[in-house]
């Protein structure tokens, strides 16, 4: 019966989600779900893209956290469009939060949308809110065995980000072995290494994202 119950919370969730899609597409906006642990670099990847996009694209985020308005606050004093949504105490934003965000912002003035989850490695995977791309950030201190550990984040998302590799030479992370279980779960996944807080290796993520861009637009 309980999982039952479940089930029926996921289809729920899913119609949701797809409703939103629809949405988004109706107003050409590229929607990436950012899903991480707490503290992987998220935001701060989200303010590097958004300093070397921003001139030629017009970007809003939706910023899922427990509590608080802090990362909102840090993309707000960039000029950017932000709705905050606490979930005041949910693990992951769902399709139904997503849509009332949606609300309340723009459409119209937005090409690209960040959703950055809430901090965890395990419940947004579990969730669609309509994005069109699903991104997760796994940060050189978190260590190389995550995908093994948590493979559903690793099958779910189109794209993987390694963030901090300015810290590799302070720490043991195995980078081939890393992209070996990773490439293992989701063969076709795309993998990008960077540090979002040098911005050494940001431009083939800001590459993935024009391209997925222009072929939204095509
Ligand atoms: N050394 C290093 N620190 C980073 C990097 N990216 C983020 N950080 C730091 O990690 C902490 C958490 O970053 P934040 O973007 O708030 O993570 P979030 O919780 O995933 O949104 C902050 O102190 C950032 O300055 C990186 O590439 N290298
Ligand atoms: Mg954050």
């Amino acid at each position: 019966m309980k999982v039952k119950v479940l089930q029926n919370i996921l289809d729920a969730n899913t119609q949701m989600a797809q409703k939103n899609q629809r949405l988004l597409d109706n107003h050409r906006i590229l929607a990436l779900n950012i899903m991480a642990s707490p503290g992987a670099g998220k935001t701060s990847l989200i303010l590097k893209t958004i300093a070397r996009l921003k001139d030629k694209t017009r970007i809003a985020v939706i910023e899922g956290d427990i509590a608080s308005t802090i990362d909102a606050d840090r993309i707000s004093d960039q000029g950017v469009a932000v709705v905050q949504i606490n979930t005041g105490g949910g693990c992951h934003l769902d399709a139904n939060m997503v849509e009332n965000a949606l609300n309340n912002l723009k459409l119209n003035e937005i090409d690209l949308l960040f959703i950055e989850n809430v901090g965890n490695l395990v419940c947004p995977a579990a969730f669609r809110l309509g994005e069109h791309k699903r991104v997760v950030l796994l940060s050189v201190p978190e260590g190389d065995d995550k995908p093994i550990k948590y493979p559903m984040m690793f099958t779910e998302s189109e794209a993987v980000v390694i963030n901090k590799t300015d810290l590799m030479p302070l720490l043991d992370f195995d980078l081939d072995a890393f992209k070996r279980k990773v490439i293992g779960l989701n063969p076709d996944v795309e993998i990008f290494q960077l540090s979002a807080k040098t911005g050494q290796g940001l431009d083939p993520w800001l590459s993935w994202l024009e391209a997925e861009l222009k072929s939204l637009r095509a």
